[in-house]
């Protein structure tokens, strides 16, 4: 079996103490073969010699006349006997090399990765692909590495560039994960993982010709269309000021008749205001936080803010669960992560919910967007930034976008918005924005209730720009656009009325326009540039 000819799409490795009970291991086998199980590894850690090679002599019968690859786990000596089409190795196990010089030549040898190091180490070892885990906890195996995460995957894969080194991610995968997955691991230069790994998904499930079936048809979606645009929602065909105004103003228009109920988790400084400006804005608030409720809630609402300003447990516990839901519901999760450079614990905490769900927009200042990344071209003082921006803003966001795979919004004086190939610059808003308390949050509430009817609109009619196999549909970067936009120009005529004097008086003044913000008026005012 050449390299080349292998599909590493849906990688099924056996687990036979995790069959239903009454299912038959072989039977389990072939329904899994005919959902669309691409290569198979046989995975025995309990079975004694003679029991392995009765179990992957059979298994080997069944591939073949599916004619997918069967692999060996660990043990050279069975590959050998049945004749397997190859070997993964964990870093415990036979090296590559002798592996290698035991094996028929064109031997198919994988390698378990958990670290960069290791993957280095398999890269120059001439491995054929590696399974990079565990991506997520598991009850499957014990794990005594740390869990990579999904961006961990990505800035993995980014070693790959230029090699012909297959990539699967194994670990905790499941229908509900697959896509945000596949989504989030493409790394910023682009590349995505070949296939994705499972056990447990396709093992344990009396129907395994549908699981694998399931399974297989989100895999062949996403992998259509170009890499570093795969998955992402955002326009293919390129942007214009005035193709982007026309969205706004569709967008606009139909908040007020699709009144999207937007679920935030936001903060207690805040959340009032923030349930005020989304009623203002045409759609409905819901300010719930308790786990319990995230499920039922991921089913009815247009879009998901989480603001992680005040965090306590118990509200985290549930941004952990409402973004997964929403993500398993392909709806839009805008985040923003609140003076996340301020705490130890603040950075701990984006890092955890960033590797449970996919966010479709991160909004910060420049302060917390630089402690996202590590950065310390900028400091920050509590939730706001102190000093200066960024150097190269456009470059800055357009990077991040890649990195973290969704819509990337730097607000300032100066608003930056990149999908990671275009930026726009708005320089909309008024000072009085930065007098009061809450105004960011606000903000995030507007990109999220623009989400939300980017997403309704794009859902109601698939045939225009939705693109199969994507997180979230519609177009994500016109609707953070808007959302800012329509903030700043509210706050811009709310700022020269008559009775507003000072930012006690602005802010309901902002509320009050922003009720009866019409597009004329904001395309009117709108200073927006495209690079
Ligand atoms: N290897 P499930 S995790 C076999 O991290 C295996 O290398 C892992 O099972 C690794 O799909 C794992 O049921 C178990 O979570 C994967
Ligand atoms: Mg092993």
């Amino acid at each position: 079996m050449l390299q080349t000819s292998i599909d590493y799409s849906l990688y099924l490795v056996t687990g036979r103490e995790l069959l239903p009970q009454g299912k038959d291991y072989l039977q389990s086998l072939e329904e899994s073969l005919e959902g669309g199980v691409t290569v198979v590894q046989i995975r025995e850690k309990k079975a004694e010699t003679a029991e392995f090679l009765d179990i992957a002599s059979k298994s080997k019968d069944i591939c073949a006349r599916y004619n997918v690859p069967l692999l060996i786990n660990d043990r050279i000596d069975i590959a050998l006997a049945v004749g397997a089409d190859g070997v993964h190795i964990g870093q415990t196990d036979m090296p590559v090399s002798i592996a290698r010089k035991l094996l028929p030549k064109d031997s198919i040898i994988g390698v378990s990765c958990n670290t960069i190091e290791e993957l280095e180490m398999a890269i120059k070892d001439g491995a054929d692909y590696v399974g990079i885990g565990a991506v997520y906890a598991t009850q499957t195996k014990d794990l005594v590495k740390p869990l990579v995460g999904v961006r961990g995957v990505g800035s993995m894969l980014r070693l790959l560039d230029g090699t012909s080194i297959k990539a699967v991610a194994i670990g905790g995968i499941n229908l509900k994960n697959v896509l945000r997955t596949l989504h989030g691991t493409v790394s910023e230069t682009g590349h995505a993982l070949d296939g994705i790994a499972v056990v447990s998904a396709i093992v344990t499930s009396i129907n395994p010709r549908q699981a694998a079936a399931d399974l297989a048809e989100i895999i062949r979606e996403f992998k259509k269309g170009p890499s570093l645009t795969r998955g992402l929602s955002i326009s293919t065909n390129g942007y214009t000021v005035d193709t982007i105004i026309n969205s706004i103003t569709t967008l606009m228009k139909s908040i007020r008749i699709l009144n999207p109920l937007i679920h935030q988790i936001t903060n207690n400084v805040v959340t009032t205001q923030s349930a005020n400006v989304t009623i203002a804005l045409g759609a409905s608030p819901i300010m719930a936080t308790t786990a319990d409720e995230m499920s039922d809630l991921a089913e009815i609402c247009g879009a998901l803010l989480v603001n992680i300003g005040t965090l306590t447990p118990p509200a985290y516990a549930g941004m952990l669960k409402a973004g997964f839901h929403v993500n398993a519901l392909k709806k839009p999760v805008v985040f923003d992560p609140v003076g996340v450079g301020a705490t130890e614990f603040r950075k701990k905490v984006v890092k955890d919910l960033l590797d449970k769900w996919q966010a479709t927009v991160i909004k910060g200042n420049a302060g917390e967007l630089a402690a996202l990344v590590g950065s310390n071209e900028v400091a920050s003082k509590g939730v706001d930034t102190a000093g200066e921006g960024f150097k190269d803003p456009v470059l800055f966001v357009k990077t991040l976008a890649r990195r973290e795979r969704c819509i990337i919004v730097l607000t300032g004086k100066t608003d930056y918005i990149s999908d990671g190939h275009t930026c726009a610059i708005l320089n909309n808003g008024h000072q009085f924005l930065g007098e009061i308390t809450g105004s960011g949050c606000a903000t995030g509430s507007c990109i999220a209730s623009y989400c939300a009817v980017a997403s309704l609109l794009a859902r109601a009619d698939r045939k225009m720009g939705a693109i199969p196999g994507q997180l979230v549909e519609g177009d994500m970067f016109v609707a953070a656009i808007a959302g800012l936009l329509v903030f700043n120009v509210a706050a811009e005529f709310a700022a020269v009325r008559g009775d507003v004097k000072g930012p006690g008086t602005f802010f309901p003044a902002l509320v009050d326009e922003l009720a009866s913000l019409t597009p004329e008026k904001v395309v009117r005012r709108v200073k927006i540039q495209i690079v």
